[in-house]
């Protein structure tokens, strides 16, 4: 596969609802999106680092910079055997993950275009269809909130999973669970508490959760190993899990017993199946995490969630809960039993509606090979 040249460009996307997390608060979008363009194929990559960088150290700005200066010129211009091949190119440059996976994703998406191959089974997928749950941020109020369970419920979303943090926390999960007694249920604190807290955190079990996502620092393993002897509910962990070797210590040292999996935390598809794989031969199921994507970043988490292992619902949701209209058709939908078909189309299964993407473009820049 030869990769001719690759394409930066950021669009804006307002949400259609605010999004609020134990870090903050999000109304709109900045974008980065990717084309690799190879053999008269284009590939889509999506970058899922944030407008500030508070979820972890990269954001829009950072991604951009280190895909313009570094990572397009390690790649355009080369011949490649498989997409995967690529990181080693990349792997001069230390962290920027994000950065990393959205040109992977794109190359993975020109293979199986060139293939005539849907990404899932180039993924090595094997379901086909996923089941999807909601993450729904902190809001203005709990009757807000208990308001918009009720329509995900209705929706058909088989897991409800609700942002935590200190003073938005037991309350508020006394009160779905005083609605709600036997709804699959977790909830997710961004990194909002310390190891002190674990007196706090024990009152998290009488509500049944079906996890707790990243309680402490989003560096760390250690203490969660710690504070999951403290629990009875499982520790999932999200931030912390950087690549495979993380996943391995995480597994070792007792830190979780559920990993969600961010293809862009861990630096794309290739690092993204290794920790599936070693959640799998421990027997650590593993869900697909979302970080408020456009359809591109959204039909990538699909067909990652196809995997075996993927047994619990992820956080990939339909696109109209974000977005007034997406960049690709059909957008995502969800049925009425929370699942999403699979595509046996070449490449995502989803088109990409080039038009809309140049309205919403407020840069773009492209490195050529030589
Ligand atoms: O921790 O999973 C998270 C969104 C932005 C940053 C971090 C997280 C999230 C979500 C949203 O929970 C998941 C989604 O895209 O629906
Ligand atoms: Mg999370």
């Amino acid at each position: 596969m030869k990769i001719e040249a690759i394409t930066l460009r950021e669009i804006r996307m307002p949400l259609v609802h605010f999004f609020e997390t134990s870090f903050g608060r999000t109304y709109s979008r900045r974008i980065l999106l990717l084309t690799a363009h190879c053999e008269g194929v284009d590939g889509w990559g999506e970058c899922v680092a944030g407008e500030d960088p508070f979820y972890s150290s990269e954001w829009v700005e950072s991604s951009w910079l280190t895909i313009l200066r570094y990572l397009a010129p390690a790649v355009a211009g080369r011949t490649l055997e498989t997409a995967r091949d690529s990181a080693v190119l990349m792997g001069r440059v230390r962290g920027h993950r994000m950065a990393k996976a959205a040109l992977e994703n794109a190359l993975w998406d020109a293979e199986a275009k060139l293939k005539k191959l849907p990404l899932w089974k180039l993924l090595g997928g094997i379901r086909k269809e996923i089941p999807c749950g909601v993450s729904i941020g902190i809001q203005d109020s709990v009757e807000q909130l208990v308001e918009k369970i009720h329509t995900e419920l209705a929706a058909g979303y088989r897991r409800i999973k609700v942002k935590v943090k200190p003073g938005w926390d037991v309350a508020v999960l006394e009160k779905i669970r005083s609605r709600w007694a036997d709804i699959t249920l977790s909830c997710d604190a961004n990194s909002a508490y310390t190891l002190d807290q674990v007196e706090h955190l024990r009152t998290f079990d009488q509500f049944n959760l079906l996890m707790i996502e990243q309680p402490l620092w989003d560096d760390d393993i250690y203490y969660h190993a710690r504070l999951q002897k403290e629990l009875s509910t499982a520790i999932c962990l999200d931030e912390s899990i950087w690549n495979a070797r993380a996943a391995a210590q995480a597994v070792e040292t007792g830190a979780c017993r559920i990993i969600n999996i961010k293809v862009g935390r861990v630096g794309g598809f290739g690092e993204a199946i290794k920790v599936h794989n070693v959640c799998q031969q421990n027997k650590i199921p593993v869900w697909c995490g979302g970080m408020l994507e456009s359809g591109i970043g959204r039909a990538h988490n699909i067909a990652l969630s196809t995997l075996e292992n993927f047994s619990l619902p992820g956080d990939v949701s339909a696109s109209k809960r974000y977005w007034k209209e997406d960049i690709i058709d059909p957008e995502v939908q969800v049925s009425k039993q929370g699942m999403i078909a699979i595509s046996d189309l070449p490449g995502t299964g989803y088109r990409i509606k080039e038009d809309l993407i140049e309205k919403l473009t407020v840069r773009k820049e492209t490195v050529r090979g030589n």
